[in-house]
């Protein structure tokens, strides 16, 4: 279903507004925002040098670096009585990146949520169950409200103790289920360990999945799993942007439908910079033109698909993109979770014992992703007596978990058995898509 008008909205139409609020936001953060009137000063530009879409090139990009250096609130165009949540991701490094929202941010995701929701088949009859982790997490508050905005009844089950996901799957009949596609498939995997058949023993006929990339593969698994009359679609979305409810999949799956009223979408060359011609792939770069608390300005998502401008049978007009193939740098999701592996190093350095060389390896079992976190012991502080190596391994994994919220494998490895590199150190093997 359609929810508003401004999903069908013709090029004109859709350009017109984005123009009017691409102006008013850059002004607001220039007005409010030091560290962007700073920068556009020193590219000699004023507010009233971007008019209209196509004057967007001119501004200089956002980077992740710039939250973490305006850590938490420095990029923030309102001040703090204003905000009504706060959120927060991953940070390259030791703090995380922090996100606020206003009322009327709130308002906004909620609307963009429930489009999104709606296009992948969600109605206000529906019994969803949110897999999603709750708490700073933008995933499940972002998909509960905008579900709730449709009129479906939530249960917030939030992610883990598959075995009552099922109880809850099967007693309350629930219809639609909100995770990210692994979990998806785990779910329906401890289901058939517990003998349950998905397809028949249970109502769910609707999933939304996303934070994660959903394969082709994964999506035939889920089809299989979950039987051919369930209808999946993903979405996309990011914490600094909003939470999920950037774009999503309608029924006809031809990429992910772009909420443009609120997000103007480019693709650039993540080596160069420079803009992209229509069609190409490259690394996806959005500007916020409604966001009050934290309106980011052509920030480089560092996600690499491509933009779709053609018609959508579904009635829509806004810009699709495609799936996510890839990251322009090195953050990893595993089990829906962003990672960084500099998160990983500043904890290991971090502790006496350990050197500056490690490993990470990836693997995937049971549709659930893992990390072993491989870590050279320095000569100067090595034991072999083994409870200590117990007790060193169990300390680098609770602060390992500390700051990263999800459980390590951790291996520790005797001076000088690690691999050494000479030019860029390759320190991730990832072998979940082998
Ligand atoms: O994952 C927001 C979200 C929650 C989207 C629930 C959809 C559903 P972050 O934790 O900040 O926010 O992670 C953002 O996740 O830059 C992508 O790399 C990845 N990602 C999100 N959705 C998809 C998707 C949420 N459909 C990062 N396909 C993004 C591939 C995705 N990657």
């Amino acid at each position: 279903m359609i929810l508003s008008k401004e999903e069908t909205f013709s090029l004109s139409e859709m350009e017109a507004l984005q123009s009017e609020r691409l102006h008013s936001s850059i002004k607001r953060v220039y007005e409010n925002v030091p560290s962007y009137r700073e920068k556009m000063n020193a590219a000699h530009l004023t507010p009233d040098d971007v008019k209209s879409v196509a004057d967007i090139s001119k501004l200089p990009f956002t980077t992740k670096d710039d939250l973490r250096v305006n850590y938490p609130y420095g990029l923030f165009a309102v001040d703090k009585s204003k905000l009504q949540r706060i959120h927060a991701s991953s940070g390259t490094t030791g703090k995380p990146t922090v996100v606020g929202y206003t009322k009327h941010d709130l308002e906004v995701w909620t609307e963009c949520v429930a489009r999104i929701a709606a296009m992948g088949g969600a109605t206000g009859d529906d019994i969803c169950q949110i897999a999603f982790g709750y708490g700073m997490f933008t995933g499940a508050l972002g998909l509960h409200y905008g579900l709730e905005r449709l009129g479906a009844a939530i249960v917030p089950s939030s992610s883990g103790n598959t075995e009552k996901q099922l109880m809850y799957l099967k007693d309350f009949g629930v219809t639609l289920l909100v995770a990210t596609p692994s979990y998806g498939l785990r779910i329906a995997e401890v289901a058939m360990q517990n003998g349950f058949n998905p397809k028949t023993d249970f109502t769910v006929r609707t999933g939304l999945f996303g934070s994660e990339p959903m394969t082709e593969a994964m999506r035939a698994e889920l089809k299989k799993m979950w039987g051919d009359n369930f209808r999946l679609t993903q979405n996309y979305g990011m914490s600094e942007l909003m939470g999920p409810g950037v774009s999503g999949e309608c029924e006809h799956f031809c990429g992910m439908h772009i909420n443009t009223d609120h997000f103007i979408p480019e693709i650039i060359d993540p080596n160069k910079g420079e803009p992209l011609p229509a069609g190409e792939h490259g690394e996806l770069v959005i500007t916020c033109i409604t966001k009050e608390a934290l309106p980011l300005i052509r920030y480089r998502t560092r996600d690499l698909t491509r933009l779709f401008t053609d018609k959508c049978a579904c009635g829509r007009t806004t810009v699709r993109m495609d799936c996510v193939t890839g990251r322009s740098d090195d953050m990893l999701k595993i089990r829906g979770v962003n990672v960084f592996p500099g998160q990983i190093e500043e904890v290991l350095l971090g502790i006496d014992e350990c050197g500056p060389h490690y490993e990470l390896v990836l693997t995937r079992r049971n549709h659930t992703d893992y990390m072993e976190v491989k870590v050279e012991l320095l000569p100067e502080l090595l034991t072999d007596v083994f409870p200590d190596l117990e007790h060193l391994g169990l300390k680098v994994r609770t602060k390992l978990k500390t700051v990263l919220g999800i459980d390590t494998k951790v291996t520790l490895a005797s001076p000088n058995t690690l691999q050494r590199f000479e030019g860029k150190a390759k320190r991730v093997t990832d072998l979940r898509n082998v």
